[in-house]
C-alpha cells in the first residue's frame, strides 16, 4: 500500500469514529470545541479565563491533549472543571479514536460544553476531525501576523480565531488588525476575538459567545 493510500485510509477511519461522537454529543445535548494552535500560543490560559465565567452558564468538560505530561490538565482541574488527558505519547495531534475512548470518563447528560484542547501545532490537528460542532484557531500575536498566510489549511477549516496576547502587541512587530485582515483574506466567515488573558480584553465576548454556542443546541 502507497503512502498516500495509507494515509486516505487512516483518515476515513478517523471520519468514521468522528461521526459517531458528533451523534453521541448531540443525543447528549452537548456541544463541542476543538482548539487548535501553536505550543504557547496562548489554550490553556484561555480555558483558565473562560471556563469558570462559563461553568456559571452551562456545565463544561475539558479534554486536554499534550504529547507529554498532565501539566495543562492539572491547570484546569485546579479549577474544580470536570478534566481528562490524553497523552499521545509524540503523535503531533489528537485522533477521533483517541476522544472516543475518554469520553466514558465524563457523565455526558450532565455536560452542556465540551471543549478539547488539541495538541499544541497548527498543521497536524488540521486533518483530523474529533466529532466537534466547531474549531477555534487560537494564534497569538507573538507569532507575527502573516500566520494565517503561511498556514491557510488551519484557518480554512476554523469557524473561530482567537488573537491571543493582545497586550503584548506594542512589543512586537506585528499589528491584531493586519492578521485579522490577513485571516479574513483565507476565510471571510471566521468569526474573530481578540483577547488577552492579561487585561482580560475580550474574553467576556468569547465567553458569551460559547455560552450562547451550547444555549442553542439545547433549546
Ligand atoms: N502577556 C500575555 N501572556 C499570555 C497570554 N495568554 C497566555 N500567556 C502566556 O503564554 C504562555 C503560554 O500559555 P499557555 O496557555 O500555556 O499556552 P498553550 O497554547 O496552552 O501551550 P501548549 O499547551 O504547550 O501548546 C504562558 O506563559 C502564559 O502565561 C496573554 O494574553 N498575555
Ligand atoms: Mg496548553
Amino acid at each position: 500500500m502507497s503512502k498516500i493510500e495509507l494515509k486516505s485510509k487512516i483518515l476515513k477511519k478517523n471520519e468514521s469514529i468522528a461521526e459517531d461522537i458528533r451523534a453521541e454529543l448531540n443525543s447528549n445535548g452537548l456541544w463541542c470545541m476543538n482548539l487548535i494552535g501553536s505550543p504557547g500560543s496562548g489554550k490553556t490560559t484561555l480555558l483558565e479565563k473562560t471556563m469558570p465565567l462559563l461553568s456559571k452558564k452551562g456545565r463544561c468538560g475539558v479534554i486536554e491533549g499534550d504529547v507529554k505530561t498532565d501539566y495543562d490538565m492539572k491547570r484546569i482541574a485546579a479549577l474544580n472543571i470536570p478534566t481528562v488527558q490524553i497523552e499521545t505519547s509524540g503523535s503531533c495531534h489528537l485522533s477521533s479514536e483517541m476522544i472516543k475512548n475518554v469520553l466514558p470518563n465524563f457523565s455526558l447528560e450532565e455536560l452542556d460544553f465540551l471543549v478539547i484542547e488539541n495538541v499544541g501545532n497548527l498543521i497536524c490537528p488540521v486533518a483530523y476531525d474529533l466529532g466537534e460542532d466547531q474549531r477555534l484557531i487560537v494564534v497569538s500575536i507573538t507569532e507575527g501576523d502573516e500566520k494565517p498566510l503561511k498556514y491557510p489549511a488551519a484557518f480554512v477549516s476554523a469557524d473561530v480565531l482567537v488573537v491571543t496576547k493582545a497586550d503584548l502587541e506594542p512589543y512586537v512587530d506585528a499589528s491584531v488588525k493586519k492578521m485579522v485582515d490577513n485571516a479574513k483574506s483565507i476565510n471571510r466567515n471566521i468569526t474573530v476575538f481578540v483577547t488577552s488573558a492579561k487585561t482580560g480584553e475580550g474574553i467576556d465576548s468569547l465567553t458569551g459567545y460559547f455560552s450562547e454556542a451550547f444555549s442553542a443546541k439545547v433549546e
